[in-house]
């Protein structure tokens, strides 16, 4: 009976091939109520001698089923690896999925070029809200009630009486607020207005600018706004022309034009004639300055505006200022982004 109870329990051990049916065959054998536990209470009615010899045997039973049990479970546990590992090859020769791969947006490409231009000069870089009260959009900016850009059509209002920011001058006087001058800084970012058609887009980019130091004159305005359109449109010799106009925040104000023409949609910069304006600018207002608790006595300085989809659309020849919010990769591409 002992040799066909160890015969069998290797037989079912040998012909085992997984782990599960391994621990049952093992609780069979020798768990608390198994085969070999009941073996062993039979122990207690034997005389002495039978005992010794019956024990013997079936200690000898016991070691052989657990031996082979511990065999077992090793190279079932290696089967597993090995085809676990054959299972997760990974061919590195194998030809990549195509994939279409994102690139930067035209808007933020150009505020990138725009923000390293000023960074070198020495301005930072400054953020606000887009949702304003109309002390930071308009009133600090010297611009009275009556102002038409305060009007329904031109600003988006909530129903709580904040609005939707018009340009990021709100930036510039939070940041003026909170900093003693001298101080040079851009404000970048979304802006809105109610308007819509192939030049304007009811939300579209603005970068406006700010230095404010002593003895600062129009002369630092026109260097420092030359050397900008220098960089951004990559020529030395740029024919830019400063026209008289008019800004509520700034006294006296200009409108900046470069001169230049475009042939089979390439952009030629060259003195012929035709003159494109590319931003406004101005000396800061001397009410600007004391809205924010500045003494235009003793500070002075300048400020300018861009709109970056504007200045986009002329270095890279883009048409619809829509396009900008398609969201279309083609589009991109075919712009060379
Ligand atoms: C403060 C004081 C003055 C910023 C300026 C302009 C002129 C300007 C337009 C260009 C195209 C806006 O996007 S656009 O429509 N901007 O012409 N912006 S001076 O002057 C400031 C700004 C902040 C505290």
């Amino acid at each position: 009976m002992e040799n066909s109870l160890k015969t069998e329990a290797l037989e079912k051990i040998k012909s085992c091939n997984n782990l599960k049916e391994l621990e049952e065959i093992r609780l069979h054998y020798l768990g608390k109520t198994g085969v070999i536990a009941g073996e062993m209470k039979k122990l207690g009615s034997l005389d002495q001698e039978s005992r010794k010899s019956f024990g013997a045997v079936i200690n000898e039973i016991k070691i052989a089923i657990t031996d082979s049990l511990a065999a077992k479970k090793e190279e079932l546990e290696k089967a597993f690896i090995l085809e676990k590992i054959a299972k997760e090859k990974i061919d590195v020769t194998a030809p990549i999925r195509p994939e279409i791969k994102g690139t930067i947006h035209p808007i933020s490409f150009v505020i990138d070029e725009i923000v390293e231009i000023f960074a070198s000069m020495g301005f930072e870089v400054e953020f606000g809200p887009e949702v304003e009260d109309d002390f930071h959009n308009f009133t600090a900016l010297n611009i009275p009630e009556n102002h038409p850009a305060r009007q329904m059509h031109d600003t988006f209002y909530m129903p709580n009486g904040m609005l939707l920011r018009t340009h990021t001058s709100s930036v510039e006087i939070r940041a003026m607020t909170n900093k003693k001058p001298p101080f040079r800084f851009i404000a970048p970012g979304r802006v809105y207005r109610c308007e819509s058609d192939m030049t304007h887009s009811p939300m579209f980019h603005q970068l406006e600018g700010m230095l404010i130091d002593k003895d600062i004159t129009m002369a630092h305005l026109k260097g420092c706004i030359t050397e900008f359109l220098q960089r951004f449109f990559e020529r030395d010799n740029i024919p830019v022309r400063f026209r008289p106009s008019f800004f509520p925040f700034t006294e006296p104000s200009a409108e900046v034009d470069i001169g230049c023409s475009r042939k089979n949609g390439e952009l030629i910069i060259e003195e012929n004639g035709n003159w494109m304006e590319v931003l406004g600018c101005g000396m800061t207002h001397p009410n600007v300055l004391r809205n924010v608790g500045i003494d235009p006595e003793e500070y002075q300085g300048f400020a300018f505006g861009m709109g970056i989809e504007r200045l986009a659309m002329l270095k890279y020849g883009i048409g619809d200022v829509r396009s900008f919010f398609t969201s279309d990769v083609r589009w991109m591409k075919h712009y060379g982004f």
